[in-house]
Protein backbone atom coordinates (compact mmCIF):
# COMPACT_ATOMS: atom_id res chain seq x y z
CA UNK A 1 0.00 0.00 0.00
CA UNK A 2 2.95 2.38 0.24
CA UNK A 3 3.18 2.80 -3.46
CA UNK A 4 0.96 5.20 -4.14
CA UNK A 5 0.13 5.86 -8.33
CA UNK A 6 0.44 9.09 -9.44
CA UNK A 7 -2.99 8.35 -11.03
CA UNK A 8 -4.06 8.34 -7.31
CA UNK A 9 -2.47 11.18 -5.87
CA UNK A 10 -1.22 13.32 -8.86
CA UNK A 11 1.83 12.95 -7.73
CA UNK A 12 4.92 10.72 -8.73
CA UNK A 13 5.02 6.78 -7.67
CA UNK A 14 8.07 6.93 -6.30
CA UNK A 15 9.55 10.21 -4.48
CA UNK A 16 11.96 12.48 -5.29
CA UNK A 17 14.60 11.80 -2.92
CA UNK A 18 14.15 9.69 0.10
CA UNK A 19 12.39 11.08 3.10
CA UNK A 20 14.77 12.99 5.13
CA UNK A 21 18.72 12.26 4.28
CA UNK A 22 20.03 15.01 3.12
CA UNK A 23 20.06 18.67 1.75
CA UNK A 24 17.48 20.54 -0.28
CA UNK A 25 18.07 19.17 -4.07
CA UNK A 26 17.56 23.45 -4.38
CA UNK A 27 21.46 23.35 -3.94
CA UNK A 28 22.75 21.51 -6.71
CA UNK A 29 20.12 24.15 -9.08
CA UNK A 30 21.34 27.64 -10.44
CA UNK A 31 19.23 30.46 -9.15
CA UNK A 32 17.81 31.36 -5.96
CA UNK A 33 14.55 30.47 -4.28
CA UNK A 34 12.48 33.65 -3.45
CA UNK A 35 9.54 32.28 -0.86
CA UNK A 36 6.67 34.76 -0.46
CA UNK A 37 3.83 34.62 1.91
CA UNK A 38 1.61 36.30 3.59
CA UNK A 39 3.71 35.98 6.58
CA UNK A 40 7.14 35.38 6.52
CA UNK A 41 7.83 32.66 9.90
CA UNK A 42 10.20 33.82 12.30
CA UNK A 43 13.53 32.18 10.88
CA UNK A 44 15.59 33.37 14.07
CA UNK A 45 13.86 31.86 16.58
CA UNK A 46 15.91 28.79 18.50
CA UNK A 47 13.47 26.52 18.33
CA UNK A 48 11.62 26.12 14.94
CA UNK A 49 8.27 24.45 15.28
CA UNK A 50 6.81 24.35 11.86
CA UNK A 51 8.01 21.41 9.66
CA UNK A 52 6.80 23.86 6.98
CA UNK A 53 8.99 26.96 8.24
CA UNK A 54 12.01 24.37 8.38
CA UNK A 55 11.90 22.85 5.03
CA UNK A 56 11.62 26.57 3.31
CA UNK A 57 14.59 27.72 5.85
CA UNK A 58 16.64 24.90 4.88
CA UNK A 59 15.95 25.63 1.12
CA UNK A 60 16.61 29.56 1.50
CA UNK A 61 19.85 28.45 3.21
CA UNK A 62 21.23 25.97 0.74
CA UNK A 63 20.61 28.72 -2.37
CA UNK A 64 21.17 32.09 -0.52
CA UNK A 65 17.62 32.51 -0.83
CA UNK A 66 15.17 35.68 0.39
CA UNK A 67 11.86 35.11 2.36
CA UNK A 68 9.51 37.62 1.16
CA UNK A 69 6.45 39.21 3.19
CA UNK A 70 4.09 41.39 5.28
CA UNK A 71 6.31 41.96 8.81
CA UNK A 72 2.91 41.22 10.54
CA UNK A 73 3.01 44.99 12.14
CA UNK A 74 0.56 48.02 11.11
CA UNK A 75 2.01 51.39 10.84
CA UNK A 76 0.21 54.67 8.76
CA UNK A 77 3.61 55.33 7.23
CA UNK A 78 3.48 52.01 5.67
CA UNK A 79 2.93 53.01 2.17
CA UNK A 80 5.77 55.34 2.39
CA UNK A 81 8.40 53.30 4.32
CA UNK A 82 11.05 50.46 1.87
CA UNK A 83 11.24 46.70 3.03
CA UNK A 84 12.65 45.71 6.22
CA UNK A 85 15.95 44.01 5.54
CA UNK A 86 17.58 41.20 7.64
CA UNK A 87 20.31 38.96 6.80
CA UNK A 88 20.16 35.64 8.71
CA UNK A 89 23.50 33.77 8.25
CA UNK A 90 22.98 32.72 4.74
CA UNK A 91 19.40 33.85 3.66
CA UNK A 92 17.55 37.20 4.03
CA UNK A 93 14.23 38.19 4.97
CA UNK A 94 12.59 41.21 3.39
CA UNK A 95 9.40 42.27 5.57
CA UNK A 96 7.06 45.46 4.84
CA UNK A 97 4.17 46.91 7.04
CA UNK A 98 0.60 47.32 5.81
CA UNK A 99 -1.32 50.24 6.56
CA UNK A 100 -4.41 49.55 9.22
CA UNK A 101 -6.65 49.99 6.30
CA UNK A 102 -4.72 47.21 4.27
CA UNK A 103 -4.98 44.79 6.89
CA UNK A 104 -8.65 45.16 7.24
CA UNK A 105 -9.50 45.06 3.07
CA UNK A 106 -6.81 42.83 2.45
CA UNK A 107 -6.04 40.04 5.24
CA UNK A 108 -9.26 40.22 7.41
CA UNK A 109 -11.47 41.73 4.39
CA UNK A 110 -11.16 39.42 1.20
CA UNK A 111 -8.41 37.57 2.40
CA UNK A 112 -10.36 35.84 4.96
CA UNK A 113 -13.51 37.12 4.98
CA UNK A 114 -14.51 36.15 1.37
CA UNK A 115 -11.21 33.56 0.17
CA UNK A 116 -11.25 31.18 3.20
CA UNK A 117 -14.86 30.79 3.27
CA UNK A 118 -15.41 30.50 -0.68
CA UNK A 119 -12.24 28.07 -0.71
CA UNK A 120 -13.79 26.15 2.03
CA UNK A 121 -17.54 25.68 -0.06
CA UNK A 122 -19.21 28.53 3.00
CA UNK A 123 -20.59 30.51 0.58
CA UNK A 124 -23.07 31.65 3.43
CA UNK A 125 -20.26 32.98 4.99
CA UNK A 126 -18.00 34.26 2.56
CA UNK A 127 -18.31 38.42 1.87
CA UNK A 128 -17.08 39.36 -1.03
CA UNK A 129 -16.89 43.53 -0.84
CA UNK A 130 -15.70 45.25 -4.12
CA UNK A 131 -14.16 47.63 -1.37
CA UNK A 132 -11.78 44.62 0.01
CA UNK A 133 -10.75 43.17 -3.52
CA UNK A 134 -9.56 46.49 -4.56
CA UNK A 135 -7.42 46.57 -1.33
CA UNK A 136 -6.41 42.69 -1.60
CA UNK A 137 -5.34 43.47 -5.60
CA UNK A 138 -3.49 46.46 -4.45
CA UNK A 139 -1.92 45.37 -1.77
CA UNK A 140 -0.08 42.44 -4.06
CA UNK A 141 0.60 45.16 -6.38
CA UNK A 142 2.64 47.01 -3.43
CA UNK A 143 4.35 43.85 -2.22
CA UNK A 144 5.57 43.00 -6.21
CA UNK A 145 6.38 47.10 -6.33
CA UNK A 146 8.70 46.22 -3.12
CA UNK A 147 10.23 42.73 -4.17
CA UNK A 148 11.22 43.78 -7.41
CA UNK A 149 14.04 44.96 -7.42
CA UNK A 150 15.43 42.75 -4.98
CA UNK A 151 15.53 40.14 -7.26
CA UNK A 152 17.95 38.75 -9.22
CA UNK A 153 18.18 37.37 -12.90
CA UNK A 154 17.65 33.43 -12.61
CA UNK A 155 15.73 33.72 -9.38
CA UNK A 156 12.69 31.40 -8.94
CA UNK A 157 9.76 32.67 -7.00
CA UNK A 158 7.58 30.58 -5.05
CA UNK A 159 4.33 32.40 -3.61
CA UNK A 160 2.12 30.81 -1.16
CA UNK A 161 -1.67 30.68 -0.81
CA UNK A 162 -4.22 32.63 -1.48
CA UNK A 163 -4.08 35.86 0.43
CA UNK A 164 -1.26 36.14 -2.71
CA UNK A 165 -3.25 35.13 -6.00
CA UNK A 166 -2.39 38.21 -7.73
CA UNK A 167 0.86 38.62 -7.30
CA UNK A 168 2.47 37.26 -10.48
CA UNK A 169 0.88 39.04 -12.74
CA UNK A 170 1.99 41.64 -10.76
CA UNK A 171 5.48 41.07 -11.36
CA UNK A 172 5.34 39.97 -14.23
CA UNK A 173 3.43 43.36 -15.51
CA UNK A 174 6.99 45.07 -13.88
CA UNK A 175 8.69 42.77 -16.11
CA UNK A 176 9.64 40.46 -14.46
CA UNK A 177 11.01 37.38 -16.17
CA UNK A 178 11.39 34.88 -13.23
CA UNK A 179 9.69 31.49 -12.90
CA UNK A 180 7.02 32.12 -10.38
CA UNK A 181 4.88 29.38 -9.09
CA UNK A 182 2.65 29.11 -6.27
CA UNK A 183 1.29 26.09 -3.73
CA UNK A 184 -2.61 26.58 -2.38
CA UNK A 185 -2.22 25.16 0.88
CA UNK A 186 -6.40 25.44 1.22
CA UNK A 187 -8.56 23.13 -0.79
CA UNK A 188 -9.60 24.34 -4.92
CA UNK A 189 -13.39 23.89 -4.61
CA UNK A 190 -15.10 22.75 -7.32
CA UNK A 191 -15.64 25.24 -10.68
CA UNK A 192 -19.46 26.14 -9.48
CA UNK A 193 -18.57 27.42 -5.90
CA UNK A 194 -15.38 29.33 -7.49
CA UNK A 195 -17.36 30.78 -9.91
CA UNK A 196 -19.30 32.79 -7.48
CA UNK A 197 -16.93 34.52 -5.93
CA UNK A 198 -17.68 38.17 -7.81
CA UNK A 199 -13.98 38.55 -8.89
CA UNK A 200 -13.21 34.52 -10.29
CA UNK A 201 -12.14 35.75 -13.71
CA UNK A 202 -9.56 37.98 -12.29
CA UNK A 203 -8.21 35.55 -9.62
CA UNK A 204 -8.44 32.75 -11.78
CA UNK A 205 -6.45 34.78 -14.96
CA UNK A 206 -4.17 35.57 -12.47
CA UNK A 207 -3.24 32.35 -11.39
CA UNK A 208 -3.04 31.31 -15.05
CA UNK A 209 -0.17 33.56 -15.07
CA UNK A 210 1.97 31.25 -12.85
CA UNK A 211 4.49 29.01 -14.44
CA UNK A 212 3.46 25.99 -11.85
CA UNK A 213 0.31 26.07 -9.57
CA UNK A 214 0.38 23.46 -7.11
CA UNK A 215 -2.90 21.89 -4.75
CA UNK A 216 -3.05 19.89 -2.12
CA UNK A 217 -4.64 16.72 -3.71
CA UNK A 218 -5.58 15.49 -7.04
CA UNK A 219 -8.86 16.42 -6.46
CA UNK A 220 -7.86 20.50 -6.23
CA UNK A 221 -5.89 20.02 -9.27
CA UNK A 222 -9.46 18.60 -10.83
CA UNK A 223 -11.33 21.30 -9.45
CA UNK A 224 -9.11 23.71 -11.29
CA UNK A 225 -8.91 22.17 -14.23
CA UNK A 226 -12.17 21.90 -14.74
CA UNK A 227 -12.81 25.47 -13.64
CA UNK A 228 -10.40 26.48 -16.56
CA UNK A 229 -12.12 24.65 -19.25
CA UNK A 230 -15.66 25.67 -17.67
CA UNK A 231 -15.29 29.08 -16.82
CA UNK A 232 -12.24 30.41 -19.05
CA UNK A 233 -12.71 28.99 -21.99
CA UNK A 234 -9.38 27.10 -21.58
CA UNK A 235 -8.39 23.65 -22.68
CA UNK A 236 -6.48 20.55 -20.58
CA UNK A 237 -3.01 19.85 -22.93
CA UNK A 238 -0.79 16.65 -22.35
CA UNK A 239 0.04 15.30 -18.61
CA UNK A 240 -0.98 18.60 -16.26
CA UNK A 241 -1.12 21.60 -18.10
CA UNK A 242 -3.78 23.91 -18.76
CA UNK A 243 -3.81 26.96 -21.36
CA UNK A 244 -6.44 29.77 -20.88
CA UNK A 245 -6.68 32.94 -22.40
CA UNK A 246 -2.72 32.70 -24.23
CA UNK A 247 -1.16 31.46 -20.72
CA UNK A 248 -0.05 28.45 -20.67
CA UNK A 249 0.46 26.61 -16.72
CA UNK A 250 1.64 23.48 -15.35
CA UNK A 251 -0.87 22.26 -12.55
CA UNK A 252 -0.06 19.57 -10.49
CA UNK A 253 -0.58 18.25 -6.62
CA UNK A 254 2.11 18.01 -4.30
CA UNK A 255 0.50 16.61 -0.96
CA UNK A 256 2.14 18.86 1.55
CA UNK A 257 3.79 16.56 4.90
CA UNK A 258 5.52 17.28 8.04
CA UNK A 259 8.77 16.66 9.51
CA UNK A 260 7.90 12.41 9.96
CA UNK A 261 11.21 11.62 11.31
CA UNK A 262 11.61 14.68 13.65
CA UNK A 263 8.00 13.96 15.00
CA UNK A 264 8.61 10.43 16.06
CA UNK A 265 11.97 11.27 17.76
CA UNK A 266 10.20 14.10 19.39
CA UNK A 267 7.22 11.68 20.70
CA UNK A 268 9.88 9.06 21.31
CA UNK A 269 12.08 11.43 23.46
CA UNK A 270 8.49 13.12 25.36
CA UNK A 271 7.20 9.97 26.10
CA UNK A 272 9.85 8.70 28.04
CA UNK A 273 9.28 11.53 30.36
CA UNK A 274 6.15 9.23 31.80
CA UNK A 275 2.61 10.54 31.75
CA UNK A 276 2.35 14.13 31.10
CA UNK A 277 -0.36 15.10 33.15
CA UNK A 278 -1.52 12.96 36.38
CA UNK A 279 -5.02 12.30 34.98
CA UNK A 280 -3.62 11.08 31.59
CA UNK A 281 -2.17 7.73 34.19
CA UNK A 282 -5.40 6.14 34.40
CA UNK A 283 -7.32 3.65 32.38
CA UNK A 284 -9.67 6.15 31.26
CA UNK A 285 -8.57 6.00 27.47
CA UNK A 286 -8.12 9.63 25.52
CA UNK A 287 -9.68 10.86 22.52
CA UNK A 288 -7.59 14.00 21.08
CA UNK A 289 -8.60 16.63 18.86
CA UNK A 290 -5.68 19.31 18.19
CA UNK A 291 -7.04 22.37 15.80
CA UNK A 292 -7.25 26.37 14.98
CA UNK A 293 -10.30 27.17 16.50
CA UNK A 294 -11.57 27.87 12.60
CA UNK A 295 -15.62 26.93 11.33
CA UNK A 296 -13.77 24.60 9.07
CA UNK A 297 -12.69 22.38 11.30
CA UNK A 298 -16.05 20.53 12.35
CA UNK A 299 -15.40 21.33 16.54
CA UNK A 300 -18.93 20.94 16.97
CA UNK A 301 -19.70 18.36 15.08
CA UNK A 302 -16.99 16.63 16.75
CA UNK A 303 -18.44 17.60 19.87
CA UNK A 304 -21.87 16.35 18.89
CA UNK A 305 -20.51 13.19 18.06
CA UNK A 306 -18.51 12.41 20.85
CA UNK A 307 -22.01 13.19 22.88
CA UNK A 308 -23.65 10.93 20.65
CA UNK A 309 -20.88 8.29 21.68
CA UNK A 310 -21.64 8.36 25.26
CA UNK A 311 -25.45 8.60 24.43
CA UNK A 312 -25.66 5.19 22.78
CA UNK A 313 -22.63 3.58 24.06
CA UNK A 314 -23.16 3.83 27.73
CA UNK A 315 -20.43 1.51 28.22
CA UNK A 316 -17.63 4.03 27.27
CA UNK A 317 -18.86 6.34 29.95
CA UNK A 318 -16.28 7.03 32.84
CA UNK A 319 -13.99 4.89 30.52
CA UNK A 320 -13.25 7.39 27.78
CA UNK A 321 -12.64 11.48 27.78
CA UNK A 322 -12.20 14.01 24.56
CA UNK A 323 -9.14 16.33 24.59
CA UNK A 324 -9.67 19.39 22.98
CA UNK A 325 -6.94 21.72 22.29
CA UNK A 326 -8.01 24.85 20.52
CA UNK A 327 -5.94 27.59 19.48
CA UNK A 328 -7.38 30.98 19.16
CA UNK A 329 -7.32 32.44 15.50
CA UNK A 330 -8.40 35.34 13.64
CA UNK A 331 -10.37 36.42 16.36
CA UNK A 332 -11.54 39.90 15.65
CA UNK A 333 -13.83 38.39 12.75
CA UNK A 334 -17.34 37.97 14.54
CA UNK A 335 -17.61 34.52 12.81
CA UNK A 336 -14.79 33.10 15.09
CA UNK A 337 -15.97 34.96 18.11
CA UNK A 338 -19.63 32.77 17.33
CA UNK A 339 -17.38 29.26 16.77
CA UNK A 340 -15.92 30.04 20.08
CA UNK A 341 -19.19 30.65 21.95
CA UNK A 342 -20.81 27.35 20.05
CA UNK A 343 -17.97 25.26 20.75
CA UNK A 344 -17.68 26.72 24.72
CA UNK A 345 -21.87 25.98 25.36
CA UNK A 346 -21.49 22.00 23.96
CA UNK A 347 -18.63 21.39 25.81
CA UNK A 348 -20.31 22.61 28.85
CA UNK A 349 -23.47 20.54 27.61
CA UNK A 350 -21.67 17.11 27.76
CA UNK A 351 -19.64 17.66 30.96
CA UNK A 352 -23.11 18.95 33.10
CA UNK A 353 -25.24 16.17 31.01
CA UNK A 354 -22.69 13.06 31.69
CA UNK A 355 -20.02 13.93 34.08
CA UNK A 356 -19.53 13.32 37.39
CA UNK A 357 -17.66 14.07 40.79
CA UNK A 358 -14.62 11.64 39.04
CA UNK A 359 -14.79 11.63 35.55
CA UNK A 360 -14.77 15.31 33.18
CA UNK A 361 -15.59 13.67 29.76
CA UNK A 362 -14.59 16.29 27.91
CA UNK A 363 -11.24 18.61 28.32
CA UNK A 364 -10.81 21.57 26.86
CA UNK A 365 -8.12 24.36 26.38
CA UNK A 366 -8.56 27.46 24.45
CA UNK A 367 -4.87 28.06 24.02
CA UNK A 368 -1.93 26.94 21.44
CA UNK A 369 0.31 24.01 23.19
CA UNK A 370 3.75 23.15 22.44
CA UNK A 371 4.71 20.54 20.11
CA UNK A 372 6.70 18.64 22.56
CA UNK A 373 3.48 18.65 24.70
CA UNK A 374 1.45 17.78 21.55
CA UNK A 375 3.35 15.28 20.16
CA UNK A 376 3.14 13.72 24.06
CA UNK A 377 -0.59 14.11 24.05
CA UNK A 378 -0.70 12.47 20.66
CA UNK A 379 0.89 9.06 21.93
CA UNK A 380 -0.99 8.47 25.45
CA UNK A 381 -4.08 8.89 23.28
CA UNK A 382 -6.24 6.08 21.77
CA UNK A 383 -7.96 8.31 19.02
CA UNK A 384 -6.83 10.65 16.87
CA UNK A 385 -10.16 12.71 15.94
CA UNK A 386 -9.93 14.94 13.03
CA UNK A 387 -13.26 15.97 11.53
CA UNK A 388 -13.00 19.12 9.09
CA UNK A 389 -15.82 20.14 7.07
CA UNK A 390 -12.99 20.57 4.54
CA UNK A 391 -9.52 21.16 4.91
CA UNK A 392 -6.65 21.84 2.51
CA UNK A 393 -4.53 19.11 4.15
CA UNK A 394 -4.16 18.74 7.80
CA UNK A 395 -0.94 18.11 9.26
CA UNK A 396 -2.30 16.73 12.87
CA UNK A 397 -3.86 13.95 10.99
CA UNK A 398 0.04 13.22 10.03
CA UNK A 399 1.47 14.43 13.49
CA UNK A 400 -1.18 12.19 15.42
CA UNK A 401 0.48 9.02 13.27
CA UNK A 402 3.71 9.91 13.42
CA UNK A 403 3.39 9.96 17.65
CA UNK A 404 2.44 6.61 17.76
CA UNK A 405 4.03 4.02 19.81
CA UNK A 406 4.58 1.36 16.66
CA UNK A 407 3.68 -1.94 18.69
CA UNK A 408 0.58 -0.30 20.18
CA UNK A 409 -0.24 2.74 18.18
CA UNK A 410 -3.84 4.76 18.61
CA UNK A 411 -6.61 4.66 15.43
CA UNK A 412 -6.66 7.70 13.27
CA UNK A 413 -10.72 8.79 12.69
CA UNK A 414 -10.77 11.07 9.62
CA UNK A 415 -12.77 13.79 7.64
CA UNK A 416 -13.45 12.33 3.97
CA UNK A 417 -13.36 16.10 3.62
CA UNK A 418 -9.73 16.60 4.69
CA UNK A 419 -7.03 16.49 1.87
CA UNK A 420 -5.06 14.05 3.84
CA UNK A 421 -7.78 11.48 3.41
CA UNK A 422 -6.54 11.06 -0.41
CA UNK A 423 -3.37 9.72 1.12
CA UNK A 424 -4.39 8.33 4.88
CA UNK A 425 -6.86 5.72 3.21
CA UNK A 426 -6.44 3.42 5.91
CA UNK A 427 -7.76 5.56 8.78
CA UNK A 428 -11.59 5.49 9.78
CA UNK A 429 -13.01 7.51 7.51
CA UNK A 430 -16.01 9.39 8.22
CA UNK A 431 -18.37 11.71 7.21
CA UNK A 432 -18.42 15.01 9.92
CA UNK A 433 -21.94 15.89 8.94
CA UNK A 434 -23.19 12.39 10.30
CA UNK A 435 -23.06 12.33 14.11
CA UNK A 436 -24.52 8.93 14.50
CA UNK A 437 -21.44 7.55 11.53
CA UNK A 438 -18.57 9.24 13.65
CA UNK A 439 -20.33 8.19 17.21
CA UNK A 440 -19.87 4.24 15.36
CA UNK A 441 -16.20 5.10 14.20
CA UNK A 442 -15.34 6.67 17.91
CA UNK A 443 -16.72 3.13 19.25
CA UNK A 444 -14.97 0.74 16.63
CA UNK A 445 -11.78 3.08 17.16
CA UNK A 446 -12.33 2.70 21.11
CA UNK A 447 -12.54 -1.32 20.85
CA UNK A 448 -9.79 -2.30 17.36
CA UNK A 449 -7.75 -5.47 18.38
CA UNK A 450 -4.50 -4.22 18.79
CA UNK A 451 -3.43 -5.94 15.58
CA UNK A 452 -5.38 -4.83 13.30
CA UNK A 453 -4.74 -1.25 14.72
CA UNK A 454 -0.88 -2.35 14.16
CA UNK A 455 -1.51 -3.11 10.47
CA UNK A 456 -3.30 0.24 9.74
CA UNK A 457 -1.11 2.24 11.42
CA UNK A 458 1.89 0.57 9.55
CA UNK A 459 0.80 1.31 6.35
CA UNK A 460 -0.45 5.02 7.64
CA UNK A 461 3.46 5.74 8.78
CA UNK A 462 5.32 4.21 5.40
CA UNK A 463 3.09 6.93 3.71
CA UNK A 464 3.47 9.47 5.47
CA UNK A 465 7.49 9.10 6.00
CA UNK A 466 7.85 8.61 2.26
CA UNK A 467 6.09 11.68 1.44
CA UNK A 468 7.34 14.29 4.22
CA UNK A 469 7.83 17.84 3.94
CA UNK A 470 10.86 17.55 2.37
CA UNK A 471 9.45 15.16 -0.33
CA UNK A 472 6.59 17.79 -1.12
CA UNK A 473 9.41 20.87 -1.25
CA UNK A 474 11.45 19.08 -3.64
CA UNK A 475 8.58 17.25 -5.55
CA UNK A 476 7.83 21.17 -6.01
CA UNK A 477 10.77 22.74 -6.54
CA UNK A 478 11.91 19.99 -8.93
CA UNK A 479 9.11 20.39 -11.51
CA UNK A 480 9.61 24.62 -10.77
CA UNK A 481 13.00 23.75 -12.36
CA UNK A 482 11.76 21.96 -15.02
CA UNK A 483 9.25 24.82 -15.80
CA UNK A 484 10.19 27.57 -17.88
CA UNK A 485 8.91 31.47 -17.52
CA UNK A 486 5.75 32.30 -19.25
CA UNK A 487 5.55 36.10 -20.27
CA UNK A 488 2.43 38.02 -19.68
CA UNK A 489 -0.23 37.82 -22.60
CA UNK A 490 -0.77 41.79 -22.69
CA UNK A 491 -3.61 40.85 -25.04
CA UNK A 492 -5.33 38.79 -22.59
CA UNK A 493 -9.24 39.93 -21.36
CA UNK A 494 -8.30 40.70 -17.57
CA UNK A 495 -11.16 41.57 -16.30
CA UNK A 496 -10.76 44.34 -13.37
CA UNK A 497 -6.90 44.79 -14.69
CA UNK A 498 -5.69 48.21 -14.50
P1 LIG B 1 -4.08 25.05 9.19
O1 LIG B 1 -5.50 25.30 8.86
O2 LIG B 1 -3.49 25.90 10.23
O3 LIG B 1 -3.15 25.13 7.88
P2 LIG B 1 -3.30 22.19 10.01
O4 LIG B 1 -2.64 21.57 8.85
O5 LIG B 1 -4.28 21.29 10.67
O6 LIG B 1 -4.08 23.49 9.65
O7 LIG B 1 -2.31 22.60 11.20
C1 LIG B 1 -1.11 23.22 11.02
C2 LIG B 1 -0.24 23.13 12.29
O8 LIG B 1 -0.81 23.85 13.39
C3 LIG B 1 0.00 21.71 12.79
O9 LIG B 1 1.39 21.53 12.85
C4 LIG B 1 -0.62 21.67 14.18
O10 LIG B 1 0.10 20.89 15.12
C5 LIG B 1 -0.61 23.12 14.60
N1 LIG B 1 -1.69 23.37 15.56
C6 LIG B 1 -3.02 23.28 15.33
N2 LIG B 1 -3.70 23.55 16.47
C7 LIG B 1 -2.79 23.79 17.43
C8 LIG B 1 -2.88 24.09 18.82
N3 LIG B 1 -4.05 24.19 19.43
N4 LIG B 1 -1.73 24.28 19.50
C9 LIG B 1 -0.54 24.16 18.87
N5 LIG B 1 -0.39 23.86 17.57
C10 LIG B 1 -1.50 23.68 16.86
C11 LIG B 1 -3.31 25.33 6.47
C12 LIG B 1 -4.42 24.54 5.79
C13 LIG B 1 -4.25 23.05 6.05
C14 LIG B 1 -2.86 22.60 5.59
C15 LIG B 1 -1.78 23.51 6.16
C16 LIG B 1 -0.41 23.21 5.54
O11 LIG B 1 -5.70 24.98 6.24
O12 LIG B 1 -5.25 22.30 5.38
O13 LIG B 1 -2.64 21.28 6.05
O14 LIG B 1 -2.06 24.87 5.89
O15 LIG B 1 -0.46 23.33 4.14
Amino acid sequence: MSNVTKVELGMPAKPMRPANNGGPEIAQKPGRLVVVSNRVADVTAKTQTGGLAVALGDALRASRGLWFGASGQTSVNALKSPPKIDTIGEMTRATIDLTPEEEEGYYYGYSNRCLWPAFHYRLDLARCKESDAEIYFNVNARFADALMPLLLPGDMVWVHDYHLIPFAEELKRRGCASRIGFFLHTPFPSPEIFAAVPQQKRLGNALMTYDVVGFQTSADRDNFARYVTTFLDGERLDGDRLTAQGQTTQASAFPIGIDAAGFVRLAQTESAKGPLLPFLADDVKTIIGVDRLDYTKGLPERLRAFEKLLEIYPQHRRQVRLVQIAAPTREELPVYQEIREEVERLVGRINGRFGDLSWQPVTYLHRPVPQEILARLYRESAVGLVTPLRDGMNLVAKEYIAAQAPEDPGVLVLSRFAGAAEQLREALLINPHDTNEMARALDRALTMPRQERWARHNRLMQRIETYDVANWRDSFLQTFAESESQPLNLFAQRPGAA
